[in-house]
């Protein structure tokens, strides 16, 4: 860091400047978290100048000894981590992950069902704006509108209507268990294949917080950089079956040369979530969304569905007559960082929406226990309770500030 500090000095500045941001707001977004500062040094190490296109022992360039021994330790901790029978470390990110899977599940113009975006699915689960809806033939489900939950009788009925190639769960948006072994009964029904998107809940799978997908699904894609706390990346696991279709899938049909020094990252990251430190983390991370879900109904807001499983909360602003994008812009002005999202049913555009997501992966990392959730609630109803107030502004401001202080972000204090 201090090489680049004076061989590009305005670089440095952003660098500073965005390490400062992290250490002084509270990040709730529920996709984002901490990485360790060894995730951070391999990422940042000579393997970044390595092309290594192909798998281990099947190169197609030389040089690639120390290369092989990084992907077969990242992927033999996937492995183990999961206990998958194949696991391909080499996606770029999580839509890569998934194209790749897509590619070893579908031909152009085959069908498959996910969950709509607007009910919590992602946009590479079929969005028309996305390769997956222009390739392919999307078939959506959603959850209850009473209930808000998924609706398993009801994907059962639009799988025997459609009679989809593929089955498709995991959400970024769905805050309650998933029910694997369900989905698997529905794609057995139709003959289908299940895949499962598992990024947002990795972390909580690798630990069994969550009920793990592997048993289930034909092939499972993620990301290492949400729960899991590792490098920004993604990951498949498959079983036996289709592990040489997987692999073809993802290099050449998806990706070229792999970024071997990501590769490195995810065998740390792996390695890290194999410690039983790994479990109480993702444990706290559960309690701490539970406990601003429960906090923030007790001051008056919608929780969708109720409540939380996992580490993330959908907060419904319609009966406070304000937008998510509003709150979004007013929780960022005193230093709380959360994403607007669409809620299920949602009548305004994506740009807008009417609710808002918190995630607790990134807070729980900085050590923040019930006593800041309770604070950091507080402070959130306060905000929305008075919408472009200054005063109110500032009062936050000094609390998130005090917060902040106290708590410093891992991997900028070791
Ligand atoms: N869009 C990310 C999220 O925030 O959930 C996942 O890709």
């Amino acid at each position: 860091m201090n090489v680049l500090e004076h061989s590009d000095p305005e670089l440095w500045q952003v660098l500073s400047s965005e390490q400062r941001r992290q250490q002084e707001t509270i990040g709730l977004i529920a996709a984002e978290n901490h990485a360790s500062r060894a995730v951070l040094e391999a990422m940042a190490s000579v393997f970044t100048d390595k092309y290594a296109e192909g798998y281990p022992q099947h190169r197609y360039y030389g040089g690639c000894w120390e290369a092989d021994r990084v992907e077969e330790m990242a992927r033999e901790r996937a492995k183990r981590l999961f206990h998958a029978e194949h696991a391909n470390v080499q996606p770029h990110s999580g839509t890569q992950a998934n194209m790749a899977a897509y590619f070893a599940l579908l031909q152009p113009g085959d069908s498959f069902m996910a969950m709509k975006l607007d009910h919590g699915g992602h946009l590479t689960h079929g969005s028309p704006v996305s390769f997956s809806g222009k390739l392919y033939r999307f078939i959506p489900y959603g959850v209850d509108r009473e209930t808000e939950l998924l609706d398993y009788d009801e994907v059962e009925r639009i799988a025997r209507e459609y009679r989809p190639k593929l089955i498709l769960t995991g959400a970024s948006a769905y805050s309650r268990v998933i029910d694997f072994e369900r989905f698997r009964h529905i794609a057995d029904l139709v003959g289908a294949r299940l895949m499962v998107d598992m990024a947002h809940i990795a972390g909580l799978v690798a630990t069994g917080v969550h009920p793990s997908p592997v048993p289930h699904a034909d092939i499972v894609s993620s990301t290492t950089h949400k729960t899991l706390r590792g490098p920004r990346g993604g990951f498949l696991l498959s079983t036996a079956e289709f592990a040489s279709r997987l692999d073809a899938a993802a290099c050449p049909e998806a990706q070229g040369g792999p970024m071997m020094h990501i590769i490195a990252a995810k065998a740390v990251c792996f390695g890290e979530a194999m410690r039983p430190e790994f479990v109480s983390y993702q444990q706290a991370v559960v309690e701490n969304a539970r406990l601003l879900a429960s906090e923030l109904q007790r001051g008056g807001l919608r929780i969708v569905s109720g409540g939380t499983d996992n580490h993330l909360l959908l907060v419904d602003l319609r009966d406070h007559g304000i937008t998510g994008k509003a709150v979004e812009q007013a929780l960022e002005s005193v230093g709380i960082i959360a994403n607007r999202n669409a809620i299920p049913f949602d009548r305004r555009p994506p740009q807008v929406t009417s609710g808002i997501r918190f995630g607790t992966p990134a807070v729980t990392s900085r050590g923040f226990g019930p006593d800041e959730m309770r604070r950091i609630a507080r402070l959130i109803i306060k905000v929305v309770n008075n919408i472009g107030d200054d005063k109110t502004y500032k009062e936050v401001r000094l609390e998130v500030e005090d917060i902040c202080s106290r708590f410093p972000v891992p991997s900028l204090s070791a």
